[in-house]
This record gives C-alpha cells, sequence and structure tokens, in this order.
C-alpha cells in the first residue's frame, strides 16, 4: 500500500522509534502517546483490519510480541493493556492492523466509553 503510514514505517521510509521487530511484525511508539507507555505493534504486511484475512502466523506474532514490547518498556511486571481498535465503531483511524500496547499508569478497571 503506497500511501499507508504504517506500511511506510515498515518499509522505514518514514521516521518511527522502533521498540522491537522481526520478520513479521515491527512496535514503535505511537505519535500522540495516550499513557507514559504507547507502543503500537503492526505487521509488516498491510492487512486493513482483522477481518482482512490475517495469516495465523501473523496474528501469532502481534500477539507474542506484545508482551515483548512491554518488557523492553519497563512494564511487564507492572502490568499494561492491549488494545486494538477494529473498524468504524471501534474508531480505527489508521487502516493498517496495529495493536496498541499501553501502561505506566494505573488504568481504570472499566475500559468501555461511547458516544452517543
Ligand atoms: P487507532 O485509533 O487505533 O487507529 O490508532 C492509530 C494510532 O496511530 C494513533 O494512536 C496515532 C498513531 N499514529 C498515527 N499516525 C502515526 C505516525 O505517523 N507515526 C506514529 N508513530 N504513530 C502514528
Amino acid at each position: 500500500m503506497d500511501d499507508c503510514i504504517f506500511c511506510m514505517i515498515a518499509r522505514g521510509e518514514l521516521d518511527a522509534r522502533t521498540v522491537y521487530s522481526n520478520d513479521l511484525v515491527i512496535a514503535f511508539d505511537d505519535i500522540t502517546p495516550q499513557a507514559p507507555v504507547h507502543t503500537l505493534i503492526i505487521p509488516r504486511r498491510h492487512y486493513a483490519d482483522m477481518g482482512d484475512d490475517v495469516p495465523d502466523e501473523v496474528a501469532c506474532a502481534l500477539f507474542a510480541a506484545a508482551p515483548k514490547v512491554a518488557a523492553i518498556k519497563g512494564v511487564a511486571e507492572t502490568g499494561y493493556r492491549v488494545i486494538i481498535n477494529n473498524g468504524r465503531d471501534a474508531s480505527q483511524t489508521v487502516q493498517h492492523l496495529h495493536v496498541h500496547v499501553m501502561g505506566g499508569v494505573p488504568f481504570s478497571h472499566g475500559m468501555v466509553h461511547f458516544s452517543q
């Protein structure tokens, strides 16, 4: 996807603060962090969202990268939240599948807020 910003980051064409990477995924800090630790994990290949025929090995790689990112960012012991905003009602703004890893602060127990 030529005009996808996360594809550009994956190709090294757009700067990002890389936290972790392997053959299948790359993790980098969110440009507008909403917590002291806010890192995104993306597949190197373009998938718009979770319904975009994501191969099992890519889904596993995204899942497996979260605790690695948490350890690198120093929040593995204190805990962290893992979020995927998937589709319109979830307010997904970048149409390249990504996993948010957020931590460094205690989050409230409830996590669902919705607009009328
Ligand atoms: P979402 O709402 O789940 O689609 O979140 C997209 C996130 O992507 C949002 O928290 C901001 C982040 N983001 C958007 N553009 C860039 C960028 O160019 N670089 C980085 N590092 N993050 C970005």
